[in-house]
């Protein structure tokens, strides 16, 4: 009898929370939807989308398991590939007139374009296979770490949608809703990406050079500086590395990294403020003096593993092209 009771109740508990979280939502989506309606898009439209989004694990456990959780050492393999370069060369071949552009325009070098796009989807090849209204849904209402910071890009997915003439509901992307060569999330996309063909929409996701313009002007936009270099090894540099693998600022000068032991700053960045990244690399602690510009990079992905990358692979891109 007692342990019948104990099942009672926790039964009733159980449907109190699904219904609490349920209604939760519901409230949620019903406000986003007052939003919207306000900024003129269709209060009932907005509610059937939403009945439509799925709920998926896939993208909880994706969510969980960031490549970026590696040691430098198990991450540069993934990107640094002699294939991604080949790649890198082929869609160079194929979109040269736009890359000359794009870096005449916004400053920004061909490698680190080409790069981004190669870290990104390997030249457009993996774009992402999730309906962006499900990954964004999930995360906004299924992952309380992030719920705020999804709910808002869920309701730019709806603004972005008007604005280009997108199906929200056949839109495909990465398990965090990013679109296209580039990877864009919704907010992203309405802030950075450019008209670059002039056809009057911008498309980053059927469009490689909408895409290619984008990237360039996301970077010029975040500060990217054509005058300065990126990332330089340094010796002697373990002093100056609060955290291993940590984000950095890049608000140090040559001279107090120097008054720390540091040895082998490029003479031309003696004006410039600089951090140093330490890397746990495959033969051991690795030290990166970086620029401005490396944290540019950092705007687009704040993994300072991912901005090494770019940067690195920007550069064996640089070679093999012979720019
Ligand atoms: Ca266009």
């Amino acid at each position: 009898m007692k342990q019948r009771r104990a099942g009672i109740v926790l039964g009733t508990l159980l449907v109190a929370t699904t219904a609490s979280a349920t209604t939760a939502r519901d409230a949620s989506i019903a406000a986003m939807a007052d939003r919207l309606a306000a900024q003129g898009v269709d209060r009932g439209y907005v509610l059937d989308v939403m009945a439509q989004a799925k709920t998926l694990d896939s993208v909880l456990n994706a969510m969980r398991r960031p490549a970026e959780r590696k040691a430098w050492r198990d991450y540069r393999p993934i990107f640094l590939k002699p294939e991604r370069v080949t790649a890198a060369q082929r869609f160079y071949e194929t979109h040269r007139e736009t890359l000359v552009r794009a870096e005449a325009t916004y400053g920004v070098p061909i490698p680190v374009i080409l790069s981004i796009i190669g870290v990104e989807t390997y030249y457009g090849r993996n774009k992402g296979s999730f309906r962006v209204i499900d990954a964004l849904s999930t995360l906004a209402f299924d992952y309380p770490p992030r719920a705020e910071f999804f709910q808002r890009e869920l309701e730019q997915l709806f603004l972005l949608s008007r604005e280009e003439t997108l199906d929200p509901t056949s839109l495909k992307g990465s398990y965090a809703g990013a679109m296209g060569f580039g990877q864009f999330i919704p907010s992203s996309y309405r802030a950075y990406a450019v008209d670059f063909d002039r056809d009057g929409t911008r498309d980053l996701i059927g469009n490689p050079v909408d895409a290619i313009g984008s990237v360039a002007n996301y970077l010029a936009v975040h500060g990217w500086d054509a005058n300065y270099g990126i990332a330089a090894p340094v010796q002697n540099g373990a002093a100056a590395v609060e955290k291993m693998e940590a984000a950095v600022r890049v608000e140090r000068s040559k001279d107090s990294l120097v008054a720390l032991g540091v040895q082998g700053i490029p003479e031309a960045w003696s004006a410039l403020p600089l951090d140093v990244l330490g890397l746990q690399g495959a033969n051991g602690d690795e030290h990166w003096v970086v620029t401005k510009n490396f944290y540019v990079i950092t705007r687009y992905n704040r993994s300072p593993l991912y901005a090494m990358a770019v940067t690195q692979l920007a550069s064996e891109i640089n070679t093999a092209l012979g720019l």
